[in-house]
């Protein structure tokens, strides 16, 4: 039984407010912090914020509050374990559409730590009871996909490109995908280094490089060169985040000081596929286009096209993408949504359309690592947390190699995920 509900503003990793959930019950005390965006999809559920002097109008008290009265009075008292139940009372008592009023911050960093709550009321660990609120009988160690340069809307430079990634494909566990980023990440540091000077090394807000580029390729072309240095070029694929939505503007996309067409941000795609190992490209288009990026889809046949800002973890525009045959991937962040169960029902959605499901960190986040439990949990094949640097990041991946280890040690069923 929820003995008690209470919250606190603690900080992300770019020092911005964000909120902690705490459920005491007699198991003990859980808590989670949620996460947040900066390439926001504007579909998204809303993040509530003060709009104070405090912290530049950043502040996240009224969300604590919305916590620590409205949803603490309706859920003490009620069973940790009606996971879903609990989120759909929190979902009626909003009463909005996008979780507006009390904040989907509010609402998701409850959600979150009722699921811990729920998993420790059981003894069981939390990707184990997530994998039961799944239903899911098949869960995996995902393969992970680590943004090891940085652009867009993380980054001081002048790439477009929001996230140039890879992933170890053709490694044998967890550990060893983590292994083959970690030493292409060093060796990128110093091809990056020789080339740039020092200065170029410093890292964006997801640890990746962040160079002062301008040339979409050139990223590509250092990736290449820090694989072949490292011998990985037979293990390892890329993808990418290309979140266009960030530099669209009235039917055109800004992309290289150029104002272009969707046709030739298209063919600049065709060509970049053709030389480069791509497996995935997330968001090419801006986050209203279902059809353009159902003809990329359809015209990029092999690779994974990833809806992020165009189906925010919404199940109504997961099922409209899935009709029209938009992408075949969903990126899924439980703070675009804002509860736990309705993440879940998104990722099943997603699968039972045959999709892939890239369960993902946000720009800002936090030591919480909820979703390496949930990506193993629902059977996600993949998970994005940024490079293999920032402790933030690695909350997730080391969250990830001890459940390995774990299942290891225990003989378990769960596995890596060989894409
Ligand atoms: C994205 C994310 C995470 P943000 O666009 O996929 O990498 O960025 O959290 O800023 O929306
Ligand atoms: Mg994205």
């Amino acid at each position: 039984m929820i003995k008690n509900i209470s919250a606190i503003e603690v900080f992300d990793s770019r020092g911005e407010p964000t909120v902690e959930a705490k459920i005491e019950t007699e198991a003990g005390e859980f808590r989670a912090i949620v996460p947040s965006g900066a390439s926001t999809g504007k579909h998204e559920a809303v993040e509530l914020r003060d709009n104070e002097k405090a912290y530049f109008g950043k502040g996240v008290g009224k969300a604590v509050t919305n916590i620590n009265l409205e949803i603490s009075k309706m859920l003490v008292g009620k069973d940790e374990t009606n996971q879903r139940e609990l989120d759909q009372l929190m979902i009626d008592l909003d009463g909005t559409e996008n979780k507006s009023r009390l904040g989907a911050n509010a609402i998701l960093a409850v959600s979150m730590a009722l699921a811990r709550a729920g998993a420790g009321s059981k003894g069981i660990p939390l990707y184990a009871y997530i994998g039961e609120l799944a239903k899911n009988k098949r869960m995996n160690l995902p393969c992970p996909a680590l943004n090891i340069i940085n652009g867009g809307m993380h980054a001081a430079n002048e790439l477009d490109i929001q996230e140039y990634m890879i992933l170890p494909v053709g490694a044998k566990s967890f550990k060893e995908a983590m292994r083959i980023a970690s030493e292409i990440y060093h060796m990128l540091k110093r091809i990056i280094e020789q080339r740039y000077g020092k200065n170029a090394t410093n890292v964006g807000d997801e640890g990746g490089f962040a160079p002062p580029l301008k040339n979409p390729e050139e990223p590509l072309r250092l990736i290449m060169k820090a694989l072949d240095k490292t011998g990985y070029l037979d293990k390892v694929k890329i993808g990418l985040d290309i979140a266009a939505s960030e530099f669209y503007c009235d039917g055109k996309y800004n992309f290289q000081s150029k104002e272009l067409e969707k046709e030739e941000l298209f063919n600049f795609y065709k060509s970049i596929i053709e030389k480069y190992p791509i497996l995935s490209i997330e968001d090419p288009f801006e986050e209203d286009d279902f059809e353009g990026f159902s003809e990329m889809t359809r015209k990029t046949k092999g690779i994974q096209i990833v809806g992020d800002d165009l189906l925010v973890t919404n199940i109504e525009r997961i099922k409209k993408a899935i009709t029209m045959k938009s992408c075949n991937t969903l990126l899924l962040k439980l703070n675009q949504i804002g509860t736990v169960s309705e993440s879940i029902e998104a990722a099943n959605i997603a699968f039972s359309a045959g999709w892939n499901v890239m369960v993902s960190h946000r720009s800002g986040d936090s030591e919480d690592s909820f979703i390496a439990d949930f990506a193993v949990g629902i059977g996600a094949q993949e998970i994005k947390s940024g490079a293999p640097c920032r402790s933030e990041r690695l909350a997730k991946y080391n969250q990830l190699i001890r459940i390995e280890n774990e299942e290891e040690k225990n003989k378990g069923k769960i596995k890596f995920y060989s894409l």
